[in-house]
């Protein structure tokens, strides 16, 4: 070997070393992968990437309901109707959680394994070859997320335009164009986009900020801030990302999109749903691998308590463990907190590109 080859391989070596060190730092409950799943952000999945996840989204939305489909009862629902298709399972399944996953310490957990899960019936049932995307706002979008570049009318691979009062808030352009969906009622799935989504009061307390922009919470200085704060306390991580009086990110990013987006039941409706809880669990991830004290960190209560908010906004009642179940209605198996503490190990196996 040339002075020049034995350099550059023992660099080789050395690049392969430090990678290898810095993953076992980072990561160090690892295992049972054969390998890993990447998830991708819905710019880098490309034309065909979106293509496909859009095709699987709505083989879904045309395979019949699963009898096997089981709700928990923690939420007073409608029936079940045995007229609607795998997608409205997935809805219903989201729909039965409302009150025991979203502000209570379930939240993260629950959501992590809803998506995984469903990406498992992507792929199982309507051979989808790919993962769960996201949609990283802080790329830039935040400036002015009603024209970003993923709303586009593209009829194979736009997510749509947002709609007005001409159509009903229906949309009618992109992929996505008049896609039925059964609950609450028959519809075609709505999005109404507005900055200022806490002006309209709809919880039992009220907002305390009915002008604040909703795009503040989607910056990548916050973003960036969240990952860095609340060093080993999950607890203060959840209440800060649903924000005092719910007027943090999660909300903010949900509200803001509007129609189908806007109800914590039905949210699922809108394909959207799991590129922006793509993003959250993306979230939980970086902050749970900026410290050693947030990996296996978590907290919050089993009851969510909207009466008493400011006192419990990440759940009342028996506290949230890695023992804690989370159930999913028989959509998939339930499972403890502990078993999604690691996105690449156990059952999980994947990460994220960026
Ligand atoms: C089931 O739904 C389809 C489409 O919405 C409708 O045409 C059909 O009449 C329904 N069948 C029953 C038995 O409700
Ligand atoms: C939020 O969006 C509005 C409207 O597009 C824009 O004027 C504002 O600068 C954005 N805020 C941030 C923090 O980028
Ligand atoms: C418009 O949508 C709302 C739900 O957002 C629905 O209640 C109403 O019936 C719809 N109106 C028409 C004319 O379809
Ligand atoms: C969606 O529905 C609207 C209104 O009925 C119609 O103008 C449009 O052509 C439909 N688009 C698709 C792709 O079906
Ligand atoms: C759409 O959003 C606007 C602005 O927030 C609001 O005034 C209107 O009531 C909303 N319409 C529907 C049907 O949600
Ligand atoms: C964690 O954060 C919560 C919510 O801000 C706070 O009530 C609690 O005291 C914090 N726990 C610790 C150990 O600092
Ligand atoms: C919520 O917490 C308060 C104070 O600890 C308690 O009195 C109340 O019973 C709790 N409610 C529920 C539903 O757990
Ligand atoms: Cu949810």
């Amino acid at each position: 070997m040339s002075p020049m080859a034995i350099m550059m391989h023992t660099f080789r070596l050395l690049a392969l070393a430090s990678c290898l060190v810095s993953a076992a730092v980072a990561h160090p409950v690892n295992s049972g992968c054969k390998s890993l799943a990447i998830r991708k952000e819905w710019r880098a999945l490309g034309y065909e990437g979106q293509k496909a996840y859009v095709d699987a989204i709505k083989c879904l939305s045309a395979l019949p309901h699963d009898p096997s489909l089981s709700p928990t009862g923690a939420t007073p629902l409608q029936p079940l109707d045995a007229n609607s298709s795998r997608y409205d399972d997935v809805v219903y399944t989201h729909m039965d959680a409302t009150n025991s996953a979203h502000f209570t310490g379930r939240f993260f957990a629950w959501h992590r394994h809803f998506l995984h899960t469903v990406e498992g019936i992507l792929r199982d049932k309507c051979q989808y070859g790919g993962h769960i995307p996201y949609w990283d706002w802080t790329l830039g979008d935040y400036a002015d997320i009603k024209h970003s570049s993923i709303f586009s009318t593209d009829p194979v691979v736009g997510l749509g335009t947002f709609p007005d009062a001409s159509t009903n808030f229906t949309v009618v352009d992109g992929a996505f164009a008049n896609l039925t969906r059964r609950y609450p009622d028959p519809h075609h799935v709505q999005r109404n986009y507005t900055i200022h989504p806490f002006e309209t009061q709809i919880f039992p307390f009220s907002f305390n900020l009915p002008y604040k922009d909703a795009n503040d919470t989607q910056t990548l200085d916050e973003w960036n801030k969240i990952i860095t704060s609340f060093v080993g306390n999950y607890t203060a991580f959840q209440e800060y990302v649903d924000g005092v009086r719910a007027e943090g990110l999660h909300n903010a990013a949900h509200l803001s999109l509007g129609g189908d987006m806007a109800n914590v039941a039905h949210s699922p409706n809108d394909p959207l749903f799991f590129l922006l809880h793509g993003q959250l669990d993306r979230l939980w991830a970086k902050w749970q691998e900026h410290d050693p004290a947030n990996f296996h960190s978590i907290g919050g209560g089993e009851v969510q308590d909207l009466s008493d908010f400011d006192a419990f906004p990440a759940g009342n009642g028996t506290r949230v463990t890695k023992d804690t179940i989370i159930y999913l209605s028989n959509l998939g198996p339930d499972v403890k907190i502990e078993t999604l503490f690691d996105i690449r190990g156990g059952n999980l196996c994947y990460e994220y590109a960026t």
